[in-house]
Order: structure tokens, then C-alpha cells, then sequence
């Protein structure tokens, strides 16, 4: 009893910390947060009340389209008008890759050095609850510590983009004209997931191919379902993140998008939406947690294997063994 108390304390103590908007205290928040376990439950529940007038957005896209410079550009034009930003990366390629943590340290560069800027690489590949890990909790630390803007880089074309989906308001999809198939391997379902189509690098020898990009993925979006049918179609528009060029534009849409979700109350109910999904997943993860740490479930198992391995038993019977406790 003594111990928990001790490390509420420190939990509590670190709180006041990301409350005060130390920045360690943040990244170490975070740290506790991608771990995962009840630490991490107890911090965001100590922090969560402050985070109703923040916005989340995420912004995906395949590899290179320019999601970090894009970022960059943004979160400047946004400190500009008096916004604090804080930018957490999902990036289940990084085991592979090794290399976009450094990519995003050159690529944010301007954002990196602002004061009003927090910026988070994603963690190296040692996740173990998927590839969006504690990143509920993260956003919850960044909106605690002052952050009203909150932007959540994804790479790839895949599973991450439902789990980010379901943790932001607004979702940005980021495409590049020029790579032959337009719509780039990108799965029609996430087409549907997208808030505003952006088509990146329209700029010099490219700003023709961008134009053409941006009518095909007009015309793609007419044909795909939009995320509410009161929205109408998805936007689609263009900017280079590297010149600026349509960025205060893209920044405007944003901001507008943002303020009618909020206005009409869909923002709210959404999140009220996210938060239902999160309980489930907070209970199956405890679940999970509770039964592995369960006395001999270990040492069960590793009878059962044997079992298995030398034909004493089959896989149902192996099943219920594990389950119910019961060595067989
Ligand atoms: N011409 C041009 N190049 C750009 C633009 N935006 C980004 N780039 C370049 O495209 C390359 C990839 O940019 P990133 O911002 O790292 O792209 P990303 O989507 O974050 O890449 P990953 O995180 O690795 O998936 C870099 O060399 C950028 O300089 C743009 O608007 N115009
Ligand atoms: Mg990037």
C-alpha cells in the first residue's frame, strides 16, 4: 500500500508538471503513456478535464508526399495566429525504415525551433499494442500542457490510419501527383475516411500534374461516400508545403472545417463516439493484462505446449486446458 501511494504521488507530481508546460515532464509523460498499464491510465485521467477546446487532426498520406514539411508549414502558419501545436507521428514503418525520425527532425525544422511547438517522433518500434500505442494518452498529455493544436502524422497506406481516425477530429488525406496510378494504392476506405484531399508539390515543373491530379481525385470523390452525408463531398485542393504556396488557403479550410464541427456539436458527439470505442479497448487490454498476469498462467502454457508438441493433446483441448485454469 505504501508503494502505490509513493507512486501516485510521483504520478500526480508529474501532472503539476505537464501541467505547468514543462517540456521533459511532457516527453516523459508520453514515455509512460506508449508503455502503457495503469501509470499511463492514471496520468491521462489526471489530465484529461483540460482538453475540451482543443483540435486533433491527423494527416496521412503514402511515404515522401510531404506529411512532415506539410507539417512544418502548418504549424507555423498556425503559431502565427497565436495557436500552440503539438505533433505526435505514428509510424509503423520506422522498425523497417530506421530513418524517418531523422527525416522528421531535418523536415520540421522551422517548427522544432518555435517556442509554441512540441514535437514528438514516433517511438522506435517497440510497440507492443499496435501501431497507435498510448497515442490517445499522448494527445491528452500535449492538450493538458497547453497544446490547442494537435497534429498526428501517420505514414503508409494501412492499418494505422483507422486507429488515428477514431483519436482526431478532422482527418487530411496528402497525395502527390505524378505517381502514376493517382490514387497511389490508396485503399477506397480510406478515401472515405478523409476529411480534405490535399494534393502536395504543386509547385514548378509539377503544378500541371498537380491540377490534373486534384480533378481526377475531385471526380474519385464524387463516386466515394462521403464521411457525412450533410458535408457533401470531399474537398480536394492544392498547396506546396515547400513554397507555401496555397498553404494560408489549406490552413483556412482547416480552421473553418473545424469550427463548424464544433459549432454544430458533431465534434463533441464524435469524440463522445471515440471515447466509448476507447473504454472497450481499455477493457480488453486489461483483460488481457489481468489474464497473462494470472499465477501459473505461464507455466500452464508451457505444459499445454508440451502436451502439444509430443501429440498428448489437440488444439481445443489445449484451448480449454489454458483457459479454465485447469492443468490437465
Ligand atoms: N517540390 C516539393 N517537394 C516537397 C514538398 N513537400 C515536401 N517535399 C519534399 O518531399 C520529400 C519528402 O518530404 P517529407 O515531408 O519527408 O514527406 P513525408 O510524407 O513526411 O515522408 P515520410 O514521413 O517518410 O512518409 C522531401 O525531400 C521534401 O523536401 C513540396 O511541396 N514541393
Ligand atoms: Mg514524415
Amino acid at each position: 500500500l505504501f508503494i502505490q501511494t509513493d507512486m501516485k504521488e510521483e504520478t500526480g507530481d508529474l501532472a503539476e508538471r505537464i501541467r505547468q508546460g514543462d517540456r521533459p515532464a511532457l516527453a516523459r509523460g508520453i514515455t509512460l503513456a506508449e508503455r502503457g498499464g495503469d501509470d499511463a491510465l492514471q496520468l491521462a485521467g489526471m489530465l484529461q478535464s483540460n482538453s475540451s477546446c482543443s483540435w486533433r487532426i491527423a494527416i496521412s498520406g503514402p511515404p515522401g508526399a510531404g506529411k512532415s514539411t506539410f507539417i512544418d508549414a502548418l504549424g507555423m502558419i498556425l503559431i502565427s495566429r497565436g495557436h500552440r501545436v503539438a505533433v505526435l507521428t505514428v509510424d509503423p514503418s520506422s522498425p523497417l525504415t530506421g530513418g524517418s525520425i531523422l527525416g522528421d527532425k531535418t523536415r520540421m525544422e522551422r517548427l522544432s525551433r518555435e517556442e509554441h511547438a512540441f514535437i514528438r517522433p514516433s517511438p522506435s518500434g517497440k510497440q507492443t499494442g499496435g501501431v497507435s500505442s498510448g497515442m490517445r494518452e499522448s494527445i491528452l498529455l500535449c492538450e493538458a500542457a497547453g497544446y490547442d493544436i494537435i497534429l498526428v502524422e501517420t505514414v503508409g497506406v494501412g492499418q494505422s490510419e483507422t486507429a488515428v481516425h477514431d483519436m482526431t477530429d478532422l482527418f487530411l488525406l496528402l497525395v502527390i501527383a505524378g505517381a502514376g496510378d493517382e490514387l497511389q494504392g490508396i485503399k477506397k476506405g480510406i478515401l472515405e475516411l478523409c476529411d480534405l484531399v490535399l494534393v502536395n508539390k504543386a509547385d514548378g515543373d509539377n503544378a500541371d500534374r498537380a491540377r490534373l491530379a486534384r480533378e481526377e481525385l475531385q471526380r474519385a470523390m464524387r463516386i466515394t461516400t462521403p464521411p457525412n452525408g450533410l458535408k457533401g463531398h470531399t474537398p480536394v485542393l492544392l498547396c506546396s508545403a515547400m513554397t507555401g504556396t496555397g498553404m494560408a488557403e489549406v490552413t483556412d479550410r482547416i480552421m473553418a472545417m473545424m469550427e463548424t464541427a464544433r459549432l454544430s456539436g458533431s465534434l463533441q458527439a464524435t469524440r463522445k463516439e471515440q471515447e466509448i470505442r476507447w473504454l472497450e479497448e481499455m477493457v480488453t487490454d486489461w483483460l488481457f493484462r489481468e489474464f497473462l498476469a494470472g499465477t501459473d498462467f505461464q507455466t500452464r502454457k508451457s505444459e499445454v505446449l508440451k502436451q502439444m508438441r509430443s501429440g498428448g493433446t489437440d488444439i481445443f483441448a489445449a484451448f480449454r486446458q489454458l483457459i479454465s485454469g485447469k492443468a490437465g
